[in-house]
């Protein structure tokens, strides 16, 4: 191909990719999975990766690879269906940049440039999984991970520390960042409630012993802060503990903030396990009462989505994430998930069938004897 031709070829297979259709598939009746993933690195736009100058790129060639486009941040704004995308370049560092889509199941198309996000304290190495939180009090907050060398360990070429950065914003153009949550532990997946509890900011924590270990941090804990232009986690409690043989066993995590019911909160959150083939991350579901965020009043036992097909592979095998999903005003709700730290996807359900799944599913009896006791409940409803 000559440098024009394969231009042209260029930006028309990039234009055909992001104008696909995209198809729901039938399914269990509790979510719908759509056919093709929604942002994948191939959306990254070609200005981004491509020198245009015959000059400096006789060849046309990549010049700034995109590896993978994942877990991210979701928020309706002005109408349109808008990810704050963890991009992570060939370099493995991750950054933020915003796709908007008019339907929120196809055509998401990149801002013309990624987010430059302000640095607080030492420059992180990485930032990863903003969850989006349009709050009460006028702003929009960004809190997401921050890695960082971890200097106290200099023998560890890998050694690193995970704090929760926290940015806020009124256009998703311009950010100003505030200083990293305080708190004793090292944390991800912080994510911020929308409302004020008790006159607090109140956040969805993960304390963690270490950069990958959760160890003594037994899951999802919640804390109040006053303020969070220097949010100071003082007590935490777990509000969503893991259990030994469950989907959670080894971490879990809160994924977006939880959407707003009459029957009270609806969460959406990942939970780890260990096998042979190394950790599996599925997504699972419960509700919190709407006078007290922290009491679970209803869980429905095992996973929501694990992967399916084409979604087991990737990056890091095994792996499904959510950190942003949007509720429309009619009810209908759009799940964006990531598989395998790879490429990003939608489900769409219904606020009231994911009421109605986690009121109704079965909770983990923790142990097969129940397992098969809640089986036969149904089956003597079902034949008798
Ligand atoms: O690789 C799977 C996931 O691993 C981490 O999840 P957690 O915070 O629960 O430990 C994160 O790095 C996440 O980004 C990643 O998808």
């Amino acid at each position: 191909m000559t440098y024009e031709e394969r231009l042209a070829w260029l930006k028309e297979s990039h234009r055909q990719l992001i104008e696909k259709k995209n198809v729901p598939i039938e399914g269990n009746g509790i979510y719908e999975r759509w056919e093709n993933p929604v942002v994948t690195a191939e959306h990254a736009p070609l200005a981004w990766r491509y020198d245009f100058s015959p000059e400096r790129n006789p060849y046309l060639m990549e010049r700034i690879g995109v590896h993978a486009t994942l877990n991210s941040g979701a928020i309706k704004w002005n109408g349109k269906y808008v990810l704050v995308v963890r991009v992570e370049g060939a370099d493995r560092k991750s950054f933020f940049a915003v796709a908007e889509s008019p339907n929120g199941v196809d055509n998401f198309k990149f801002w013309p440039r990624p987010i430059t996000m302000p640095e607080w304290g030492e420059p992180a190495t990485n930032v990863y999984d903003m969850r989006l939180t349009a709050h009460e009090d006028g702003w929009i907050y960004g809190i997401f991970c921050v890695e960082r060398k971890d200097h106290s360990a200099p023998g560890d070429l890998s050694a690193a520390t995970a704090a929760a950065g926290i940015a806020r914003t009124k256009d998703l153009v311009n950010w100003e960042r505030l200083p990293d949550l305080e708190s004793r532990s090292q944390q991800r997946n912080v994510v911020l409630h929308p409302e004020f509890v008790d006159g607090k900011y109140a956040l969805y924590t993960r304390p963690q012993d270490g950069f990958i270990d959760t160890g003594s941090g037994g899951g999802i804990g919640w804390a109040l802060v006053d303020s969070m232009e220097h949010a100071v986690v003082t007590s935490e409690k777990i509000i969503n503990a893991r259990h030994y043989h469950t989907i959670m066993e080894v971490k879990n995590g809160e994924g977006p903030h939880p959407i707003k019911t009459p029957k009270g909160w609806l969460h959406l959150a990942h939970g780890v396990r260990g096998c042979a083939s190394g950790l599996r991350y599925v997504l699972y579901m419960y509700m919190t009462a709407l006078d007290d965020p922290t009491r679970v009043i209803a869980q429905p036992g095992g996973f929501f989505m694990a992967p399916e097909g084409g979604e087991y592979i990737g990056d890091v095998m095994n792996v499904l994430f959510s950190n942003g999903w949007i509720a429309d005003e009619d009810g209908k709700v759009f799940i964006y998930y990531a598989s395998s730290d790879t490429r990003m996807h939608v489900a769409t359900s219904t606020i009231d069938r994911l009421v109605d799944y986690c009121m109704n599913t079965p909770a983990d009896g923790l142990r097969t004897g129940l397992s098969v006791e809640t089986l036969n409940v149904l089956i003597d409803r079902n034949v008798g």
